[in-house]
């Protein structure tokens, strides 16, 4: 049953929070939502007329005729893939994938020297990692836009960061944070501080959500509440860490200000707590905020510590070290509940943390939070300048740019349309101020949302796209394992309307959508990007040094310069390859039987793999992408001698 917009205030129907009995029968909702057959008729059929799914002007439409294109990107995580999606918007195509955390058999991430020193290898040669779980992505800015340069995504398992190259769609860093568990939350900062001419990112704040044992001797192990979490500032250019906050609490989600001033995480595990009931013991957690540039100073002045073998400085943002305003790094305003995601709103004014296990959006104001680090608002907690009711289960937020706050229902499987400037109003006593303006039905469960632009100043409110944690009935069945539902809406006009379902492999939760004319990437590579390119067929052949071989080699359609090389049992083996094709679209691949090798060279690339001819014989290396119609016949023979 949908809480009418018209139910859904003044007084809610609705149990005020989540208290421990009702989250054992939590997953009961989600479950007995999830086994059974929905109780209403799926409502895309009624709701998708053929007026909708374009919203005009440079919007686009959602059925493109074929040759059109998009008139947006999305970037979307991959999930346990450990890539990152581009996809077409509004269609919802997907064009492709940038292998990050995992191997790829495409590329040849994981099996190439080069993605293999991104990705990180043990002292065996062994890849470090190969799973990942792939959360948040989110682009790098400048003047409040985006301005193509890079994307981030993160990885929870091993709490990794990597960085994609927006002009050739690559990952080309990742950086390991030290010291923390659970790294969830990402955001890249949108201007200095301090200095007004950096108008554009330089920062990548992460939250770790899981408290550890920071300096773990036996004794520690099992003290739970004194284990801690580390909020994290990473360079957005050399990849570096910077510094480390020491918080009380932990971290979920991540948000930054346009004015550069403040970073936040929403804190739901307050209580230290190592069972969910003890998660959810505090009527209220909280949302952290970080006050950049106080940390940035007190880093500079030596006031820091450092854990373990890390070398990165650890500020003390816990609540004791910071009851002063005047000196504060930190501030925690508190939330209702176990909030979930936090998101700046593109006015650049507010920060909005939703309930989770309440059924509130909280709306704080960030002027008044640097009014609390100045000294002029006495209690932080006045920074709260709504805190509304607006289902169950809110979980992230997005934006029209018009006012408006859409944030997804994970247990009523809706998504609300709300206004912002209305809830402050209804917060500060005016009862008729009626916030919800619009409420639908969404396929099932729904966890991220994002709109077109939506966390940009140019939030353009054409677009919007939910990722419904579960399908159910809305796809093919394939075996038990569902896809998730990611869900197009067209949210131009005043009411939104559900235009498409696309199935998506789990579990991407998070997403960034802009419009194309942002990126401008590159289609074909320079040879100078790569010191060890091959760049004259001519300087192609095999160099000896002791059981090392070098391998060079160039492509062309339809022939590698070497149609054949030798090379000894036990030799080790690096060969280099260069695309020398300067069409774009002009890939060759490159495999080797029985040696797991295979990788592509995109127009001008250079890629190179090391191996150890252990095995004796004739072994065809072969062209693995279509390139020519003798791509066939495109081989050279690795003859290996015993
Ligand atoms: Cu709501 Cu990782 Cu953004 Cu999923 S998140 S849990
Ligand atoms: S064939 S070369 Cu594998 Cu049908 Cu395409
Ligand atoms: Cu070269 Cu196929
Ligand atoms: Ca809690």
């Amino acid at each position: 049953g949908a809480i009418k917009p018209e139910d859904s205030q003044p007084e809610m129907p609705r149990r005020r929070f989540l208290n421990s009995a009702a989250i054992a029968g939590l997953a009961g909702v989600g479950l007995a939502a999830c086994s059974d057959k929905p109780a209403s008729a799926p409502a895309a059929k009624a709701s998708a007329p053929a007026s909708h799914g374009n919203p005009g002007e440079d919007g686009g439409s959602v059925h493109l005729k074929p040759g059109e294109l998009d008139t947006y990107y999305g970037l979307w995580s991959g999930g346990h893939t450990g890539d990152m999606r581009v996809l077409g918007l509004p269609s919802g195509r997907e064009i492709t994938r940038i292998p990050c955390f995992v191997p790829d058999a495409l590329v040849g991430w994981g099996i190439t020297n080069e993605s293999r020193q991104v990705m990180g290898t043990n002292p065996d040669g062994s890849l470090k990692y190969t799973v990942a779980d792939t959360h948040h992505t989110h682009a790098s800015y400048k003047d409040g836009n985006y301005d193509g340069r890079y994307a981030w995504i993160n990885d929870k398992i091993n709490s990794r960061l990597a960085r994609i190259r927006l002009d050739y769609f690559v990952c080309d860093k990742i950086t390991e944070l030290p010291n923390v568990q659970g790294f969830h939350g990402i955001f890249p900062d949108k201007r200095d501080p301090v200095d007004p001419a950096i108008n554009y990112t330089t920062r990548v704040f992460c939250g770790a959500e899981f408290q550890i044992p920071l300096v773990p001797g036996n004794a520690e192990l099992e003290k739970a509440d004194k284990y801690r979490s580390l909020f994290t500032c990473v360079d957005a250019e050399s990849m570096e860490v910077r510094w480390q906050v020491l918080i009380d609490g932990n971290c979920d989600l991540t948000a930054t200000s346009y004015d550069g001033k403040l970073a936040a995480t929403n804190q739901y595990n307050v209580e230290n707590g190592v069972k969910y009931e003890d998660m959810m013991s505090a009527e209220r957690d909280a949302c952290l905020f970080f006050n950049v540039a106080r940390i940035e100073a007190a880093v500079k002045a030596g006031k820091f510590k450092t854990i373990g073998s890390s070398k990165v400085p650890v500020v003390d943002g816990t609540r004791e070290a910071n009851k002063d305003p005047a000196t504060a790094l930190t501030a925690y305003v508190s939330v209702p509940k176990n909030p979930h995601g936090v998101n700046a709103s593109p006015d650049g004014k507010y920060f909005i943390c939703a309930g989770k296990l309440s059924p509130t959006c909280t709306v704080i104001e960030l002027a008044k939070v640097l009014a609390w680090f100045d000294g002029k608002l006495e209690k932080i907690d006045q920074a709260i300048v709504a805190e509304v009711e607006v289902g169950l289960g809110p979980l992230h937020t997005a934006f029209d740019g018009r006012g408006n706050a859409y944030t997804t229902l994970f247990l009523d499987s809706a998504l609300v349309k709300w206004n912002v400037e209305a809830a402050i109003k209804f917060h500060a006593g005016d009862k008729n101020a009626r916030y919800v303006v619009d409420r639908l039905d969404l396929q099932y469960q729904p966890g991220h949302v994002n709109a077109s632009q939506s966390e940009t100043v140019a939030a353009d409110g054409k677009w919007l796209a939910v990722g419904c944690k579960f399908s159910k009935d809305r796809f093919l069945p394939a075996g038990p394992l569902h896809p998730e539902n990611e869900q197009l809406i067209d949210i131009s006009g005043e009411k939104m309307v559900l235009v498409a379902d696309h199935p998506v492999r789990g579990e991407p939760h998070d997403f960034i959508i802009f419009k194309r004319e942002l990126l401008k990437p590159k289609q074909v590579y320079s040879l100078d990007e790569f010191p060890n390119a091959v760049k004259d067929p001519k300087e192609s052949g095999v160099v000896r040094n002791g059981r090392k071989v070098t391998v060079k080699m160039t492509s062309l359609a339809p022939a590698f310069s070497l149609r054949e090389f030798k090379v000894k049992k036990g030799d080790e083996v690096t060969l280099i390859l260069t695309n020398l094709d300067k069409v774009q679209d002009l890939t060759h691949g490159f495999a080797i039987p029985k040696y797991n090798v295979n990788f592509i060279v995109n127009p001008q690339e250079t890629k190179s793999v090391t191996f150890i001819a252990d095995k004796p014989g004739v072994f065809w290396a072969y062209c693995t992408h279509f390139c020519h119609a003798l791509h066939l016949e495109m081989r050279s023979r690795m003859i290996v001698e015993a």
